[in-house]
């Protein structure tokens, strides 16, 4: 039987390789632009083909399908969670960094995103089953209970962790279409999708839009809705990113400071009247620039 003497370097490179090309947690922490597929410019939004790996979707299932709730969605005014017909799926929370899979897939959201990890919520888990759907919204809020934290979402990662045979298609029906984007539409997509510029859900892909322009104003653009899944089932998995970091915790107590460096600019560029609810707050909550605006 001969053997194979390879050279001390050679042999070093080939097991390099194989361990790049074996293992799931070197592969799936590389993040590949050429694969990235800009969808529409208004709003910003973007498609990335095979952004997780088949172990990583199904990892995520595993780790939600014992412990879905009926989803909820926020009053507008209050901030506070409520059942809705706006939307029917059924969803839960994974905890940030649960566990190295889940740590690798935040990971790479923010080398993809340019976001820092802190900014993110945790993920939110999705399953749709049939006529599920999520009616069209912003991701972005305007109560100050929900900008308190974080500050507004900036952006937007939907994984998709399963394929829907029909429906299911993320569609922003307030996208404007420009010539490229003109092109014909698939006749598979459902009805729904047909409204506006639409993501039929694939395995492994995830798509980023943004919710605010880089000026930071809101992007009404941005709305999107999930469309009502009619055959199949569809598991999604969600990344909402803030401009600020959501770990921080900020201290609500009553004494007079301000929590944001910035107040005092804000202040003096008359803020506190252009921008009442998040400076000086409301009856039920405090604003973050009560010292600057003379509250206290
Ligand atoms: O799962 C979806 O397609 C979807 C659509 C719209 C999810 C969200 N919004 C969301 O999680 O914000
Ligand atoms: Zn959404």
């Amino acid at each position: 039987m001969p053997t194979l003497h390879l050279h001390p370097h050679l042999h070093l490179l080939l097991i390099s390789l194989l361990i790049f090309f074996v293992s799931p947690s070197f592969s799936s922490s590389i993040v590949n632009p050429s694969k990235v597929k800009q969808i529409s410019w208004k709003p910003r939004a973007f498609v990335y083909e095979g952004f997780l790996t088949e172990q990583e979707c199904d990892h995520i299932i595993s780790l939600a399908k014992s412990e879905l709730k009926r989803s909820a969605v926020a009053d507008n005014v209050s901030g506070e969670s409520k059942l809705s017909e706006v939307r029917t799926s059924s969803g839960m929370f994974i905890p940030k960094n649960k566990d190295p899979i889940v740590a690798g897939i935040e990971e790479k959201i923010s080398t993809w995103t340019f976001l820092p990890k802190e900014n993110g919520e945790d993920m939110q888990v999705l399953r749709y089953e049939h006529g599920q759907k999520y009616e069209p919204h912003f991701d972005y809020f305007s109560d100050p209970a929900n900008i308190a934290r974080g500050g507004h979402r900036i952006a937007t990662v939907l994984m998709y962790l399963s394929d829907v045979e029909k429906g299911g298609e993320t569609v922003f029906p307030s996208a404007e279409e420009t010539s490229r984007h003109k092109t014909p539409k698939p006749d598979d997509l459902s009805e729904c999708a047909q409204k506006g510029i639409a993501v039929k859900p694939k395995k492994g892909d995830a798509l980023l839009f943004f919710s605010l322009y880089p000026n930071a104003n809101t992007d009404v653009m941005s709305l999107h809705g999930g469309c009502p899944v009619l055959q199949g089932e569809k598991w999604s998995a969600t990344k909402w990113i803030h401009v600020d970091s959501f770990d921080k915790i900020v201290d609500h107590g009553g004494n007079c400071r301000d929590m944001n460096e910035n107040c005092e600019r804000w202040a003096a560029l008359g803020e506190c009247t252009n921008n009442k609810e998040y400076m000086v707050g409301t009856n039920e909550y405090q604003g973050y620039c009560r010292h600057s605006c003379k509250l206290c």
